[in-house]
């Protein structure tokens, strides 16, 4: 286990990180585990990931465990919920003409868009050209018809627990998805599967894993970390106090 998970500590220092790093806590357990980190693997980590929900969600953190490839898995709750890809809905509301809810299979009948870009965490790490492919979010509220009122789109998650918001206009571009398949395949249960939001050119907690629900509203609706102090426009390089540079 690297230490690139380390977070910038904010000023005030006072509230939970989208993400804090790998905690002592999964450091010293995987040590009691016999070096759980030699055999590291989906097995292994699917094992912490149990026996370390109970803790990470009394911690109120949803810490997270390193996954392959750079990413850091997050849930706030300590869990990794499951969604059977026939299962999946994803329900569109509030102020728009007509309420919706697309099942998977009605996602991947709209137009497919690809994109690869860098991933970037808030607290640091960054995954070089992940590669995305999904659906406008813009395609997705136009199938609902946006009413004239509505200036800003909040998300929720089956997890039950995490929010997020986006402005209207941020939500109308071409970077902005609902994404079902990531490096080449499903998105899986850690990433957030079957889909998740991808906001390419803002940090990585705008990107809402385990997507269930959108909802169109006069004004923007805090999500989850921007209620603990973290920016509601959330650009890459340009808000956080952060100064990284733009995503590829
Ligand atoms: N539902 C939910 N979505 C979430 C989070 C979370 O804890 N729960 N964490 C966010 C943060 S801070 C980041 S950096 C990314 C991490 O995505 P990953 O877990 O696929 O690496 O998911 C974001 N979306
Ligand atoms: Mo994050």
């Amino acid at each position: 286990m690297d230490d690139s998970a380390r977070i910038h500590e904010r000023p005030s220092g006072t509230h939970p990180s989208p993400g804090t790093p790998v905690g002592r806590r999964i450091f010293l357990s995987m040590l009691a585990f016999g070096g759980a980190g030699i055999l590291w693997g989906a097995k292994v980590q699917d094992f912490l990931v149990r026996l370390l929900a109970p803790v990470t969600s009394s911690t109120g953190l949803g810490d997270l465990v390193p996954a392959a490839g750079g990413f850091r898995i997050y849930s706030v709750t300590g869990e990794l919920p499951h969604r059977a890809p026939l299962d999946y809905t994803l329900k569109v509301g509030g102020e728009v003409q007509h309420q919706m809810q697309f099942s998977l299979a009605d996602l991947k009948s709209m137009p497919a868009i690809l994109l690869t870009k860098d991933f970037q965490c808030v607290t640091g790490w960054r995954v070089p050209k992940v590669e995305w492919r999904g659906v406008r979010l813009r395609d997705v509220l136009d199938a609902a018809g946006v009413m004239s009122g509505a200036r800003a789109v909040s998300f929720a998650s089956f997890d039950g627990t995490y929010t997020e918001s986006l402005t209207l206009d941020q939500a109308l571009r071409d970077d902005v998805i609902v994404a079902y398949e990531m490096q080449h395949g499903p998105i899986s249960d850690e990433h957030g599967g079957p889909v998740r939001l991808y906001v390419a050119p803002m940090y990585g907690y705008k990107s809402i894993k385990w997507l269930s629900e959108i909802n169109l509203t006069s004004e923007i609706v805090p999500g989850y970390w921007e209620n603990r102090d973290y920016d509601v426009d959330a650009f890459i390089g340009k808000s956080n106090g952060r100064d990284d540079q733009p995503v590829r």
